[in-house]
């Protein structure tokens, strides 16, 4: 279990000796400025869109987490919302809201993208992903006519050749989602080395453990004071 701040204020109120034990244990495994990333193993990483990393509003639309539709995995999905006929086919990096799944790899080589949503209607059915923020042509447009019929697994783009990237280098990535048609609810997301082309069945495989990783930037910490001289 992580203990965060609220596990601590509980801990506090029972016995103020525990947070003190707490506080001890648990700042050398979690200082400050560690971040978290999903952990890739084996070639797969999976992660439920509604845990991103970063969740960028942009052009008055914001990736939203909703429960109301059945059938999602985990705790919920993302739509993207307002729904009012917008389509970013291009430049959607700019004009898009984004959201951010920071990963760590130890394998590299092509992952196929698959995503699991749904969509009301046509004109709600597709996203773009990307990788540490460029927007690849082989990662854009991943659109399904299974986002129709409830919660499904698909690669498929609109350029009749399946959602990749590749990662070449081990260590931390940033996986990016960004809206192409407005409506369209995000539930999960499953990167694979596995040229399989079979989906993944009902909800898929479990989500990839999060580990804490360092963070290249230390906290800024003040300068100590000077004891006032006697
Ligand atoms: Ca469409
Ligand atoms: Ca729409
Ligand atoms: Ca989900």
């Amino acid at each position: 279990m992580r203990i965060d701040d609220h596990h601590l204020r509980v801990m506090k109120i029972a016995h103020p000796s525990l947070l003190i034990i707490a506080g001890l244990s648990l700042w050398p495994l979690q200082p400050a400025w560690a971040a978290q990333a999903f952990q890739e193993s084996g070639g797969q990483v999976v992660m439920e869109a509604e845990h991103p990393d970063a969740n960028i509003p942009r052009s008055s639309k914001t990736w939203t987490f909703e429960t109301t539709t059945a059938g999602f995995s985990g705790d919920g999905y993302l739509t993207a919302l307002p729904n009012t006929g917008t389509n970013n086919d291009t430049g959607y990096t700019t004009k898009s809201p984004e959201v951010q799944y920071n990963v760590v790899f130890a394998t590299t080589g092509t992952y196929y993208i698959w995503v699991r949503g749904t969509a009301a209607t046509t004109s709600d059915d597709s996203i773009h992903a990307g990788l540490d923020g460029t927007a690849p042509s082989t990662a854009d447009r991943i659109n399904s006519s299974v986002f129709l019929t409830g919660f499904n697994w698909t690669r498929d783009t609109s350029d009749a050749s399946p959602a990749r990237f590749t990662v070449s280098t081990p260590g931390v990535h940033v996986i990016q989602f960004w809206m192409r048609e407005d409506g369209f609810k995000v539930d999960k997301i499953l990167l694979t080395t596995s040229t399989t082309t079979t989906p993944p069945a009902g909800v898929g495989p479990p989500e990839s453990p999060r580990v804490n990783v360092s963070d290249t930037t230390p906290p800024t910490v003040p300068a100590p004071r000077k004891s006032p001289s006697r």
